[in-house]
């Protein structure tokens, strides 16, 4: 069993939803266990959370609040799901994180980077992803996507602005990865969504693989200095 965080993260429309469904089915198929689960949301609590965000009656209330019930969604997912999961040594897979808190609620924003830290700190504790998968698609590409997939629905709360808000966040989650390389990696999310999967299942094997050499030398390790 390896317990292992990963995140998916991007802008709208880039793919994550379907490529998690794809990752979750080549793990299992490899016999791990794996739970896949959403931001805003994943958890009872952070679902109600979720409708209260995304159906915009948050918006009035400004952007630190809007940050501060991501921040309080994301709370009670970690407590109640991911944290319990990964404890039980599975692998979990979440269609964004805080990630997207920093890039939609603080880019361009005139908010205390101090708030975020604070936010990130009340929610995750000491809990970081092991592996954050950017997907990049240009916003013009990601927004017609996610307008064709929606037909049947208005757009919510983040849809609905435009084009050159969503390509300005796309730069963000770039620069996160160069900033974090060791944890992001960006994947062309305008390939083919099969070429897009074969990539993803090569990194995350390799990603695993390391995981567990390292997790093995560690007890091999407890082992010789418990003699
Ligand atoms: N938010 C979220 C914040 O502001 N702060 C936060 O802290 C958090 C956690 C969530 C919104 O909340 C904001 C960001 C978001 O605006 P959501 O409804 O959960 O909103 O939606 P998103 O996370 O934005 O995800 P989407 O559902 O819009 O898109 P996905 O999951 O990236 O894309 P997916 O897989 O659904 O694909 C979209 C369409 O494209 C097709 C699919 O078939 C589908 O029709 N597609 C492809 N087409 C061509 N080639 C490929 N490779 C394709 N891959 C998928």
């Amino acid at each position: 069993m390896t317990r292992y965080f990963i995140t998916f993260e991007g802008g709208e429309g880039s793919g994550k939803t379907t490529q998690i469904a794809r990752l979750a089915n080549h793990l299992r198929a490899e016999g791990q266990e794996v739970v896949t689960t959403r931001e805003p949301g994943g958890s009872p609590g952070a679902n109600a959370l979720r409708h209260v965000i995304l159906s915009g009656a948050a918006e009035r209330l400004g952007v630190e609040v809007e940050a501060m019930l991501f921040a309080a969604a994301r709370a009670d997912h970690v407590d109640t799901l991911i944290r319990p999961a990964l404890e039980a040594g599975k692998i979990v897979l979440c269609d964004r994180f805080h990630d997207s808190t920093r890039v939609y609620q603080f880019l361009d924003s005139d908010l205390d980077p101090g708030t975020m830290d604070a936010l990130e700190r009340a929610a995750l504790g000491d809990l970081l992803p092991n592996l954050t998968i950017i997907l990049d698609v240009p916003a013009s590409i990601g927004v017609e996507r996610a307008r064709q997939r929606r037909s049947d629905h208005s757009p919510d709360r983040f849809e609905k602005e435009d084009e050159a808000l969503h390509e300005r966040r796309r730069q963000a989650f770039l620069k996160l990865a160069e900033d974090m390389p060791e944890r992001c990696v960006v994947v062309d999310g305008t390939q083919d969504e099969e070429t897009v999967a074969e990539e993803i299942g090569a990194l995350v094997d390799d990603r695993l693989g390391a995981a567990r050499l390292e997790a093995l030398g560690q007890s091999l390790g407890a082992g010789k200095t418990g003699r």
